[in-house]
């Protein structure tokens, strides 16, 4: 039986990557933080009892920025494939704590890997590192692909940029199978609140059901090459599987402006929107409610900008080309950004409607 271990195995691309392994008849072994609530919601179907027979999924405490836990944790479930997805994966947060993103993000990268060389697994273990279309930045040359120069725009960005090349020079320098995925952006209905889409299909989700007012976000003329978590976690398994180790873009090679996305999850539940005004001044309001269940005011205003929300430094246009993965990989997304939109705003609503609304009114602002 395969061994994998999976950090930030509770994140969003951990939850599905831990069953796509489970699935695959790996034994899987998640890093996880201690929280001081239980933040295991993604993962919890996967859960086995410990105390059970033929357990082949099972947590460890750990930390990226505690490298003698992950020598240990290395050492005790000698895994064959390391999928390093921990960090702090918002953009915008980082430029509020960078150091802490560099250590985490940068650094946490190299202790994965030279705790292989201590403990002398560098060449039984191979090694997955989540690179990001982040490293971009600032456009260089659209599509962006493997050979496209980086130029990172924020505290995330670079640290991711020291993890990338660290694995890349740890391949070249000791043999190691280390691979970068350079992954687009890719959403679901399991994807952290305060990211854009899941922001936004929350928020629509919300207005239609009287639970929100109004969606405050920030640059609506930002455009990301979004695709589906599902889809993007085959690909870092594949990545593991070839002759040889290599870098990959996963993209789906189309670019959306955030305006649209919320556009499209607004129609989604029947409602058409028109936006008005430019810059901080821009909003949207409805012109037309399609769904009896969801009939909002015709010319409410339900978006609208916080500067609060800008960067310091922007990411305006991703478009990924992912002719290498579809070429060596034989990887192809399955997902199209309407199926996207729908799964999330489905399930959002849902959550909306099953839950008691009383715990989601901390959430509203
Ligand atoms: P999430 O933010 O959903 O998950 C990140 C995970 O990392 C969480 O489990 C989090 O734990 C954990 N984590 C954060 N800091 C630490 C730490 N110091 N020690 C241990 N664990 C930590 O991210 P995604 O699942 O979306 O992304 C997975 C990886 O892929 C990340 O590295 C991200 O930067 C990268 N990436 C993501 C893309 C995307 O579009 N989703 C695109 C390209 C790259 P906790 O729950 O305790 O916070
Ligand atoms: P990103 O994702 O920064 O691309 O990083 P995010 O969804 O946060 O932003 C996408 C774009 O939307 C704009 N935007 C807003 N973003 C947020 N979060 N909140 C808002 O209110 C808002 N309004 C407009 C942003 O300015 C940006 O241009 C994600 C993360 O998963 C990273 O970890 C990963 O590496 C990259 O995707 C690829």
């Amino acid at each position: 039986m395969k061994v994998a271990l999976i950090t930030g195995v509770n994140g969003q691309d951990g939850a599905y990557l831990a069953e796509l392994l489970l699935e695959k008849g790996y034994m899987v072994h998640g890093v996880k933080r201690r929280a001081s609530l239980i933040n295991t919601e993604r993962i919890d179907h996967l859960y086995q009892d410990p105390h059970g027979e033929d357990v082949r999924f099972k947590l460890h405490y750990g930390d990226m920025t505690d490298s003698t836990n992950l020598i240990r944790i290395i050492q005790e479930t000698q895994p064959d494939e390391i999928y390093n997805l921990a960090a702090m994966s918002h953009v915008r947060v980082s430029f509020d704590t960078p150091e802490y993103t560099a250590n985490a993000d940068g650094i946490g990268t190299l202790r994965i890997l030279e705790a292989l060389r201590i403990l002398k697994m560098e060449q039984k273990t191979r090694v997955y590192q989540a690179s990001t279309s982040e490293l971009y930045g600032l456009v260089q040359e659209v599509p962006q692909r493997e050979t496209t120069p980086f130029y990172p725009r924020s505290p995330y960005a670079v640290a991711k940029l020291y993890a990338y090349w660290i694995t890349v020079n740890y391949r070249e320098a000791y043999g190691m199978y280390a691979c970068n995925g350079i992954l687009f952006n890719h959403e679901s209905p399991l994807r952290g609140e305060t990211f854009v889409t899941r922001k936004i299909t929350r928020a629509a989700a919300a207005i239609v059901l009287g639970l929100q007012e109004k969606l405050y976000l920030g640059n609506l003329d930002a455009r990301r090459d979004w695709g589906h978590a599902k889809d993007y976690v085959e690909a870092m398994w594949r990545i593991l599987q070839q002759d040889e180790p290599e870098d990959y873009v996963i993209a789906t090679g189309i670019t959306t402006p955030v305006r649209d996305f919320v556009r499209m999850a607004f129609d989604e539940l029947g409602i058409e929107l028109e936006f008005l005004g430019e810059g901080v001044n821009e909003v949207a309001v409805v012109t037309a409610c399609r769904n009896k269940d969801y009939l909002l005011p015709i010319g409410k205003e339900v978006v609208a900008v916080d500067p609060k929300y800008f960067r310091p430094t922007e990411v305006d246009l991703l478009i990924g080309d992912p002719t290498k993965s579809k070429t060596k990989l034989g990887w192809e997304p399955t997902y199209d950004l309407p199926a996207l939109v729908k799964e999330m705003v489905a399930m959002d609503v849902e959550l909306f409607r099953k839950k008691d609304i009383a715990q989601f009114e901390h959430l509203m602002g």
